[in-house]
């Protein structure tokens, strides 16, 4: 069976789990749907390599992310992006474009508080960050916009992967992409 194309934009802060969500989504949709995760760590590894995490080049990264999702969209590809898109702007003008072409947007909001994630702190990037050793960091010494009215909340220093993930393709049951 092959569904319609979308874009499922996660959105939250460092290690507050979206790759770990939308590739877990991914797993569970790639059964039924051509599906494709674009993550923020590979684009700047490829198309967005080079860029810094200035606003300007953050809002091109996501541009870039954006634009490729709705070429695969276009094409009834599911297409999954995990960046921290901190800008509400940027996001908004992402879903407006995918609105235009027909293109189902969904935005998930993965929200831990900034005490979960600093004891978590996988990679250790927001004790670097706390020290004063990385600037302009999300969360810490760089602005985060949280979404006004996503359509999904996964809670992640609250809830199960699974929980999650269920809510999540719950959501594209409900909106008919599944
Ligand atoms: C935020 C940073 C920074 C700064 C390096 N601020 O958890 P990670 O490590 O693997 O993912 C983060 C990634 C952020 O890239 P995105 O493309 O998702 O960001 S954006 O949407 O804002 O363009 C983090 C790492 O890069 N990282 N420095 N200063 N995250």
């Amino acid at each position: 069976r092959q569904g319609p194309g979308f874009i499922l934009w996660f959105t939250g802060l460092s290690g507050a789990g979206k790759s770990t969500l939308a590739t877990e989504v991914l797993r569970r949709l790639e059964p039924v749907q051509r599906v494709e995760l674009l993550d923020g760590d590979e684009f700047r590894a490829s198309l967005s390599r080079g860029l810094g995490f200035s606003r300007e080049d953050r809002e091109e990264n996501v541009r870039r992310i954006g634009y490729v999702a709705r070429l695969l969209a276009k094409h009834e590809v599911g297409v999954l992006t995990a960046a921290i898109s901190p800008y509400r702007s940027s996001r908004d003008e992402l879903r407006a474009q995918a609105t235009q072409a027909g293109i189902p947007f969904l935005e998930v909001h993965v929200h831990a508080s900034l005490d979960a994630l600093i004891a978590r702190d996988v990679k250790g990037l927001y004790k670097r960050a706390l020290a004063g050793e990385l600037s302009r960091f999300t969360g810490v010494s760089d602005p985060y916009e949280p979404p006004e009215s996503p359509e999904v909340v996964v809670r992640s220093d609250a809830e199960t992967v699974v929980s999650g993930v269920e809510r999540i393709l719950e959501t594209l049951r409900n909106h008919g992409l599944l």
